[in-house]
């Protein structure tokens, strides 16, 4: 696997070459923000992680078109989250997806995260369909079944998460449940709701002192007239009921169209309760596009709040929030859609550091409309890209990520090595 590892000296060279231009460009955009220096450091820290169904080709229901190359076991996942954290320094974390990802030897398992770098983040359970070997089917739903039995199978599933990331260092369990109904009628909304909840409230006792419980919601689909997680609402609901080590996740792709997000956001972060991120991007609903392809601005609004909420409540912008991916297509090359969506991000974050907040509160304070939308765009509008890239170098990865990995021939390499019809597994 020694094309896994791209070698120091290769992104050196790289970055050599490309320095002049960066630098110039870099000296243009940092002559006007007096806390480069600062941002530079917030950009470097920062960390999104990576999860393992987005290392293959998504499908749609209506097909699957793998590209070659995919990683055909858990080893393979972590050597990908690797290089992408090799060419960008911002993606240090894996987060793993059970029952497809449980490690044969934990102990090598964390040694090879830890050659790469990689932490692993939040652990996820999958109660939404049924596995080969399962005593019981989810089809009307796992924790608010109207079946104990189903309801305890789908909580001892939790659990045996729970102890795979115990011992793999992770320190969360993300919690996302289809459950719902697809018609009138077929559900007790109450009765659900409860059922879940009890289902909830015994994962959540198996949880340790030092983790977390993501509540993750979505609008709709695969159910189609009500889901039991719907909105934030209900997962507030959740996650206030549970206990203190409960949050709610937000995923950028389950919500309404033209939800204000970023309210949601700022609620949440004024709650104590949001616990993290799931970034993608879409037109219509739960799309799975890259981050920041359809909507950057709105991209940028969130992270406009996230940045003024994580400050009022003095959270730690790189620890206090889980920040992951959660988007896989068809289309693209699923590492250079990886790449695309870390820069998007970056570049989001990086201009919610450069929104003028004194300037900003006065214009609400006085309730100069005018004003106050100059200042989010004069931010919005700077190209902030020579700044994520300087950050990136410093830390030792590729000022263009995309340009070198294409330069390397990696997905060839890739495919030399795997195959060209390998389909990566976790979803
Ligand atoms: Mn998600």
């Amino acid at each position: 696997m020694k094309i896994m590892n791209i070698e120091k000296y290769k992104i050196e060279e790289y970055n050599q070459q490309a320095d002049a231009k960066h630098t110039r460009k870099l000296e243009g955009l940092v002559e006007d923000i007096n806390n480069y220096q600062e941002i530079l450091k917030k950009l470097i820290n920062f960390q999104i992680a990576i999860p393992s169904w987005a290392l293959g080709s998504g499908g749609t229901r209506f097909g699957r078109f793998p590209g070659g190359g995919e990683p055909r076991s858990l080893e393979e996942k972590i050597a990908d989250v690797g290089l992408l954290h090799a060419l960008n320094r911002s993606s240090g974390a894996i987060s793993l997806h059970i029952p497809w990802d449980i490690p044969e030897n934990y102990q090598e398992i964390r040694a090879l995260a830890a050659q790469y770098g990689l932490a692993f983040d939040a652990m996820n359970s999958n109660t939404f369909q049924d596995q080969p070997n399962q005593a019981l089917s989810y089809k009307f739903g796992s924790m608010q079944h109207v079946d104990r039995v189903v309801r305890k199978q789908a909580v001892d599933h939790n659990i045996e998460v729970i102890k795979h990331g115990i011992e793999l260092g992770s320190k969360s369990l993300t919690v996302w449940l289809s459950d719902g109904s697809c018609f009138p009628g077929q559900l007790n909304f109450r009765k659900a709701f409860q059922r879940t909840l009890e289902s909830l409230q015994e994962v959540y006792e198996a949880l340790p002192a030092d983790w977390k419980i993501f509540v993750e919601y979505k609008a709709f689909e695969p159910n189609f007239y009500s889901t039991t997680v719907g909105d934030w609402g209900q997962s507030f609901l959740y996650a206030s009921k549970l206990g203190a080590q409960a949050y709610t996740l937000v995923d950028l792709g389950h919500h309404l169209p033209n939800a204000n997000i970023e309210q949601i956001v700022s609620l949440l972060l004024m709650e104590g309760k949001l616990g993290g991120f799931h970034f993608n991007d879409s037109k219509y609903g739960d799309d799975d596009l890259t981050a920041g392809s359809i909507k950057p601005y709105q991209l940028f609004l969130i992270f406009n709040e996230l940045v003024e909420g994580m400050d009022a409540r003095q959270l730690d912008h790189t620890k206090d929030l889980g920040w992951m991916i959660d988007a896989s297509h068809n289309v693209k090359d699923p590492l250079e859609d990886l790449l695309q969506s870390v820069e998007a991000i970056m570049i989001a974050y990086a201009q919610a550091l450069l929104v003028d907040r004194t300037a900003l509160n006065a214009a609400q304070e006085e309730n100069d409309v005018a004003k106050a939308q100059e200042i989010l765009q004069a931010a919005f509008r700077t190209d902030v890209r020579p700044l994520v890239a300087e950050a990136r170098k410093r830390a030792g990865g590729a000022l263009d990520p995309i340009a070198l990995y294409r330069s390397l021939n990696v997905r060839q390499e890739l495919i030399k090595e795997r195959g060209s019809k390998t389909v990566a597994t976790g979803l």
